[in-house]
């Protein structure tokens, strides 16, 4: 029997509430993770004991804050492997991070004639940034194709990466298929031509252990609240060669060196990117939920994801009329399936009155779905607070849609 990796009762408040008269089984955490004690108390006591702005009063509270805030972005640089603090950017998520290299970056690296390579599997946030900078510069677009099982081969990358390449940009791990994309491959060939990859980790940082020095990659971004920690806050971390040159999209306090009426200097990195008031309890809740993941051990979490996610997978393989997408195995933390004749919003719906949260739709991957031929699916998702138990709960959900969709 597969345990949950944590103390849940004692870490997750939310997970003891009662859902329609059922114990909570949150099966949704790759559209948000839960968040433990740990980072609620980090961020509270932010709040209640030494809130105040950063980098610009020189009061004691501002310099706690100031320090806090420092100290984070140092617990997280240290989470990815980064060399120095200073290439942790903070942003307001993926989105924002990746928005941030294709415009501040992109721009500038890509003209008519050059290449910009992404998969057909990759969430809106990691697209339409490529689609819209491919409009802006003549670049054209292109799409390394997958295999029939999702999967997206050396071979599939060595087909589309060429000496026009500009820009690979993948995701690390799928939120819909759980595959996991051999990023280094695609770096070396880009890198070989010249090019930068930029890795959306949305998927990736929450489950596995992350080094960006030996993932030898140019830009990763990812998601504060998919790791267990809050909402609206979010990393870019990049190599300070590309950080150095990248252009700032928000003007305004706290970025610049120095104005006068006509012109203005910008700030060194990190601050070069975080005009205005940054999200300051969020990167001290961020950088508990690091802490929290770091004191359990990524190695562990890894674990603990493949084999609930192998799981998953294997369980509802194994139950008539439902369609489980993506490769079996390895098979990571999110499972999108189908059951034959009932739309993906009523599954969710009968989940919902059993307790079980899970998500329905197109998953923010639209380019994928018409890949798979459908319109949407339902999608299962774990983490370090789900258990055996909760596959089990699943399992007895689908029979159960099954047979209330036969009457
Ligand atoms: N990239 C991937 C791979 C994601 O899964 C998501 C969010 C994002 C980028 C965007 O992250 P955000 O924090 O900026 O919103 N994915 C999902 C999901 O699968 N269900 O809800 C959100």
């Amino acid at each position: 029997m597969i345990e949950p990796l944590v103390d849940v009762a004692r870490d997750f408040p939310i997970l003891q509430r009662e859902i329609n008269g059922h114990r909570l089984v949150w099966l949704d955490s790759a559209a948000t993770a839960q968040k433990p004690n740990q980072v609620i108390d980090s961020v509270n006591d932010f709040y209640r004991w030494s809130n105040a702005n950063v980098l610009r009063s020189v009061h004691t509270l501002a310099a706690e804050a100031t320090t806090a805030f420092a100290e984070s972005r140092r617990d997280i640089a240290r989470f990815i492997g980064a060399r120095k603090s200073e290439e942790v950017i903070f942003t307001r998520g993926t989105t924002e991070a990746l928005n941030l290299v294709a415009r501040g970056l992109g721009d500038s690296l890509t003209k008519v004639g050059d290449e910009i390579v992404v998969s057909p599997m990759e969430h809106h946030s990691n697209l339409i940034p490529w689609q819209q900078l491919a409009k802006r510069t003549g670049a054209t677009l292109r799409y390394v194709e997958l295999a029939q099982d999702g999967t997206i081969t050396v071979d599939a990358l060595r087909a589309v990466i060429g000496p026009s390449t500009r820009i690979v940009a993948l995701s690390k791990v799928s939120n819909v298929l759980g595959t996991v994309n051999p990023i280094q491959a695609a770096g070396e060939m880009v890198h070989h031509v010249g090019g930068i990859i930029v890795v959306d980790g949305a998927q990736s940082v929450p489950h596995e252990p992350t080094d960006v020095q030996q993932l030898d990659i140019d830009f990763l971004a990812f998601s504060g609240h998919k790791m267990c920690g809050p909402t609206g806050i979010g990393v870019l971390w990049g190599k300070s060669q590309w950080l150095d040159q990248m252009e700032p999209l928000q003007y305004g306090g706290e970025m610049i060196s120095y104005v006068d009426r006509d012109t203005a200097t910008w700030a060194e990195v990190p601050e070069k990117f975080e005009g205005g008031t940054p999200n300051i309890a969020g990167s001290i809740g961020l950088s508990a939920a690091t802490r929290y993941l770091s004191n359990i051990g990524m190695k562990k979490v890894h674990q603990h994801s493949q084999a609930l996610g192998q799981l998953a997978f294997d369980t509802l393989y194994e139950i008539p009329a439902v369609t489980v997408y993506g490769p079996g195995r390895p098979h990571g933390a999110a499972i999108a399936f189908n059951i034959e004749g009932i739309h993906p919003h009523d599954i969710a719906q009968v989940f919902d009155s059993l307790g079980i949260a899970i998500r329905a739709g197109h998953h923010c991957a639209q380019p994928l779905m018409q890949w798979l031929g459908v319109g949407s699916t339902a999608r299962a998702s774990v983490y370090l607070y789900n258990g055996e138990q909760d596959i089990l709960r699943l399992r007895e959900a689908i029979l159960e849609t099954k047979r209330y969709f036969r009457r």
